[in-house]
């Protein structure tokens, strides 16, 4: 019984910490759905892994897209303006790229999707602590 409590304990650590992980924000760009989930939770000053899921009104994976992700920071005092862009890559049914917020706090990001002959786009914060 007290072998069985432990292993129950275990599990339901592990499955709370396999759910727990990921940062994740749902947009809309366009008429598709954009779902960012990013390796850190919170987000952090340096590398964090970002996957990008994007699926049309149907729920259809899109994969043939050309995927943009920007992130940048406005000037501070002291401090000039940032600005990073990086090409996200298909892998799988979603899009993978690595960003590096240079500093930790508020980081404008912009996710630039072009499919179709058309570009749509989708913004969200991230506080990087
Ligand atoms: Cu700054």
């Amino acid at each position: 019984m007290k072998t069985f409590l432990t292993v129950s304990l275990i599990l339901l650590m592990t499955v709370s910490v396999a759910y727990a992980r990921d940062y994740e924000v749902t947009k809309k760009a366009g008429d598709l759905n954009v779902e960012i989930r990013i390796d850190k939770n919170p987000p952090v000053a340096g590398t964090n892994n970002v996957e990008i899921g994007i699926t049309d009104a149907s729920g259809k994976a899109i994969t043939g897209a050309k995927v943009v992700l920007t992130y940048s920071m406005p000037a501070m005092t002291g401090m000039p303006p940032m600005n990073y862009r990086v090409d996200a890559v298909l892998a799988g049914n979603v899009y993978k790229a690595r960003v590096n917020y240079s500093m930790s706090g508020s980081w404008n990001n912009e996710v630039r999707i072009t499919h179709g002959g058309k570009t749509v786009s989708a913004r969200f914060t991230i506080d990087a602590r």
